[in-house]
């Protein structure tokens, strides 16, 4: 078993609520959710950050964007949602496996914390 605790959930290893699931993104809601609706949606493939992206992964990040954009229609964020990536601790990335935050169901605030 990876060490990786979302690649644990991206292989089913692991528990969690999944929303959406292909051959190369899964998408599950958020143990500690921050807002009415917490999504995270991650690469089946492992990288570690957007730090770590290689040239090849371009397209699989534009398919996190359109999984999270048919996400938020299904979860009726249709007045609007939040998209983060953190990356690197100071940031607040707590999880080292790339993730999509998809957040709604609230008004946000900006600057963000
Ligand atoms: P970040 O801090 O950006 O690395 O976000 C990691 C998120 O992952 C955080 O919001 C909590 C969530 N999380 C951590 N462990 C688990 C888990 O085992 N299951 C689920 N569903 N979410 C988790």
């Amino acid at each position: 078993m990876s060490a990786c605790l979302f690649c644990q959930i991206a292989a089913g290893e692991r528990p969690a609520t999944i929303v959406q699931r292909s051959a190369d993104v899964v998408a599950f809601r958020d143990i500690h959710p921050q807002a009415p609706t917490h999504i995270l949606i991650i690469p089946t493939k492992h990288i570690v950050s957007v730090a770590e992206l290689a040239v090849e992964d371009e397209k699989l990040m534009g398919r996190l964007l359109t999984v999270a954009k048919e996400i938020a229609q299904q979860e009726n964020l249709g007045q609007g949602y939040r998209l983060v990536i953190n990356t690197g601790s100071q940031a607040g990335q707590s999880v080292f496996h790339l993730h999509v935050h998809l957040l709604g169901g609230r008004a946000m605030h900006w600057p963000p914390g």
